[in-house]
């Protein structure tokens, strides 16, 4: 037996459990974008770590190189019903950069992802903890591609891939759960794919 979509390529038992309800799998990498890539110049480039309206800690592309990396191989599932198996990613994990910051603990329980874009989403502190979360800046070992978030995206790979901004700008630690961009028009707060939260009250 082999998975669906896969031809036979992998044996069904390494991707038991790992396809979330009403999911498909695809060797496809998608492009879902609300409006059209922004062109993010590396030399322009800042990422800013927030509490509320106070910057804590910002760094340039040069510094931002520099942190710790970790790689991580994961897979994603997007909420229009495509899941995707062992996507490969290099970045900094958020417990790096709170770190960096010098902070032992999130200060507030929610975050708020901003983009370039103008996009923005809501995740809960403790889903960027634990090095469930990287501001991913390489993908299968090159720099990531404009359409899929680059420079930089923040990776979220156990909720639903709208929770992962691309073209991150800024994580902004919020003392309230405060909705982003699809939260505003419907979708879930959290976004966990094994429990299918896709929409508000699911
Ligand atoms: N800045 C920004 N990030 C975004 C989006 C967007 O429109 N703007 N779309 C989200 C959605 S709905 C999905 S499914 C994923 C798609 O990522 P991909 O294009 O790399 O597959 O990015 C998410 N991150
Ligand atoms: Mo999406």
């Amino acid at each position: 037996m082999s998975t669906r979509g896969f031809g036979g390529r992998r044996p069904a038992a390494a991707t038991a459990g790992r396809l979330p309800p009403g999911q498909s799998w695809t060797d496809d990498f998608p492009v879902l974008s609300a409006g059209p890539t922004p062109a993010v110049d590396r030399t322009a480039w800042r990422f800013e770590l927030k509490v509320g309206p106070r910057t804590l800690r910002a760094w340039t592309w040069e510094e931002f190189q520099a942190l710790p990396q970790t790689q991580r191989v994961v897979d994603i599932h997007c909420v229009t019903t495509w899941s995707k198996l062992d996507t490969a990613w290099q970045g900094v994990t958020v417990d790096e950069l709170l770190a960096q910051a010098g902070l032992a603990a999130p200060p507030t329980p929610f975050v708020l992802a901003h983009s370039v874009d103008g996009y923005s989403t809501n995740v809960p502190a403790a889903d960027l903890l634990g090095g469930r979360a990287l501001v991913a800046t390489l993908y299968d070992g090159r720099p990531l591609a404009p359409d899929h978030g680059g420079p930089a995206r923040l990776l979220v790979p156990h909720l639903y891939f709208w929770k992962s901004a691309k073209w991150v700008s800024a994580l902004q630690f919020t003392t309230r759960d405060e909705a982003g961009f699809w939260e505003l028009r419907g979708y879930h707060m959290r976004g966990d794919p094994f429990l299918e939260q896709r929409y508000s009250g699911d």
